[in-house]
């Protein structure tokens, strides 16, 4: 989509700091990190919030948590653990309308 933030960096029209990509998602530094490692990952495919999932995409929002668990194992995050948390739609506070999961990581979270 031609207004979408996260499509431009997709189109490489924004710069991102990635850490993580293959042909189905990628992942950058999310620019106001809440935790000392945070990340989005998203998916290429423009689908705007969790609300728009179509079952076809269930491949795809797989490939989302694959990649969530390929980051934290090469940045050093898997034993210790992390958390990942995804905001659907305004009420859920989602600010960015292309699906994106956070990968936060590096400080001790409580239950
Ligand atoms: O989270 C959207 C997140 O997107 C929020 O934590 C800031 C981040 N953001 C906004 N613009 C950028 C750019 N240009 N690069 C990296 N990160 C960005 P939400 O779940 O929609 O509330």
């Amino acid at each position: 989509m031609s207004d979408c933030l996260f499509c431009k960096i997709l189109a490489g029209e924004i710069p991102a700091d990635v850490v993580y990509e293959n042909e189905h998602v990628l992942a950058f530094k999310d620019i106001h990190p809440k935790t000392p490692f945070h990340v989005l990952i998203i998916p290429k495919k423009h689908i705007a919030t969790l609300n728009d999932l179509a079952p076809e995409d269930t491949a795809l929002a797989g490939e989302i948590f694959q990649a969530a668990k390929a980051i934290a194992d090469e940045q050093g995050f898997a034993d210790d653990g992390y958390r990942v948390q995804m905001n659907c739609g305004e009420g859920g506070g989602q600010i960015i309308f292309h699906m994106h999961l956070h990968l936060m990581a590096g400080k001790k979270f409580s239950p």
